[in-house]
C-alpha cells in the first residue's frame, strides 16, 4: 500500500525485495500525485512530479507541496537521490528547479522533452530559449536504467499524452503519469500541442505488458463522482476495470474514444502559464529591471477554446 499525506508515515523497514515504499502528496488544488519513492534498504529516495504552487488570481507563487515533499524526506531521514519528471506538465509548475536548487539533487525528464521545447518555442516566439535539454541533470531514453539507492529503476518512453511522456518502473512500481489514470477514471487526454491517441495506446500496451502485480501510480487522480483520491492500482486490476481500456479492442476503437471525449475538454486553465516555465525545467521567468516577473501569452495560438 501506499500512504498519502495525511496518514502517519511509517518507519522505513530495512530490506524489502525490490519493493520501494511509495509515499503520495496530492495537490488538491490541481489534482496532482506527488510521489516520494524510497528505498528501504538504502534510505535513498526519489521524488516523481513535483508541483510548485500558483494562484493564477492573484499571480502569486509558493513552496507549500515542495516543502512539504522535503519535510517528509527529512522527519524520515531519507537523502534525495532524483528529482523525477513524468513530462512537462500542462496543468502546474513543475517544482523541480525549487528542489534542486534546495538539495543539489539532480534533475531529470524524457529525451523527447527537446521535441516539446521546440514545439512550444514556437508557439511562445521564444528565439533564446535553448531546445536541447540542458535545463535538465539528465535525459532518459527509452530502455535507460537508473538506481534509487539498490533500487533498479527503468525508463519506459511512453508518449501520446505529450511527446515525451516516459514511465518511470522502479521495482514493482510503476509510475506511469498520465497515460492511464484510475480504473474508473480511464486514460488521460492527447489533445494537447504534439498529443496522439495512437501514440498512447500503443503506450498503455507497453504499460499492460507489465507483470500483473505491478503497482500502478497515476499522475492525476481527479475524483470521479467525487469519491475520495486514490492512486494505486496493479496492471492486472487496470487490464480488467479500466473504464476506457475494458470499451476497446482495438487502437481504432481507443482513438474514437479518446478524440471524442477530448473535443469536449477544454484547455486546462494553467496550459499557457504552465508550459513556459516547464519547458524551461521549473524556472520561473528572470525577473525584469523592477525586480517582479512576467509571464507571456499567446493570443488564438491553441484550438479548443471553450465558450459556453
Ligand atoms: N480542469 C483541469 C484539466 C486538467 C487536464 O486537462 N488534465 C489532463 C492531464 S494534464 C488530463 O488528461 N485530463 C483528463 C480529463 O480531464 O479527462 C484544469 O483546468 O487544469
Ligand atoms: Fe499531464
Amino acid at each position: 500500500m501506499h500512504q498519502t499525506r495525511d496518514e502517519q508515515p511509517t518507519a522505513i523497514a530495512a530490506g524489502d525485495g525490490g519493493k520501494p515504499q511509495v509515499t503520495v502528496f496530492f495537490d488538491k488544488r490541481t489534482f496532482s500525485a506527488q510521489y516520494v519513492v524510497a528505498d528501504p534498504a538504502s534510505g535513498k529516495c526519489a521524488i516523481v512530479d513535483p508541483v510548485l504552487d500558483f494562484d493564477e488570481k492573484s499571480g502569486a507563487t509558493a513552496t507549500g507541496n515542495a516543502d512539504r515533499l522535503l519535510a517528509f524526506i527529512r522527519d524520515e531521514g531519507l537523502a534525495l537521490e532524483w528529482i523525477l519528471d513524468t513530462h512537462p506538465h500542462a496543468d502546474h509548475f513543475s517544482a523541480a528547479r525549487y528542489l534542486k536548487e534546495k538539495t543539489g539533487a539532480p534533475t531529470a525528464i524524457g529525451a523527447q522533452v527537446v521535441e516539446v521545447q521546440k514545439l512550444w518555442k514556437t508557439i511562445y516566439n521564444w528565439p533564446d530559449l535553448p531546445a536541447d535539454g540542458s535545463q535538465w541533470d539528465r535525459l532518459f531514453a527509452d530502455g535507460d536504467t537508473f538506481t534509487i539507492g539498490t533500487l533498479p529503476a527503468r525508463v519506459l518512453f511512453s508518449p501520446g499524452h505529450t511527446l515525451a511522456s516516459i514511465t518511470y518502473v522502479v521495482g514493482d512500481a510503476a509510475f506511469v503519469h498520465d497515460t492511464l489514470f484510475m480504473p474508473d477514471s480511464g486514460t488521460a487526454r492527447c489533445d494537447f500541442p504534439g498529443g496522439s491517441a495512437s501514440r498512447l495506446w500503443r503506450s498503455i500496451q507497453d504499460i499492460l505488458s507489465l507483470p500483473g502485480e505491478t503497482r500502478i501510480f497515476v499522475g492525476h487522480d481527479y475524483q470521479p463522482g467525487g469519491r475520495a483520491p486514490r492512486f494505486e492500482s496493479t496492471v492486472a486490476e487496470q487490464k480488467a476495470t479500466n473504464i476506457h481500456m475494458a470499451k476497446c479492442a482495438t487502437e481504432a476503437d481507443f482513438v474514437a474514444l479518446r478524440e471524442a471525449r477530448d473535443a469536449t475538454l477544454p484547455m486546462p486553465k494553467l496550459i499557457l502559464h504552465a508550459l513556459q516555465v516547464n519547458i524551461n525545467g521549473g524556472r520561473l521567468p528572470q525577473p525584469e529591471a523592477n525586480g517582479k516577473r512576467y509571464l507571456k501569452f499567446p493570443l488564438d495560438a491553441l484550438d479548443g477554446a471553450a465558450w459556453g
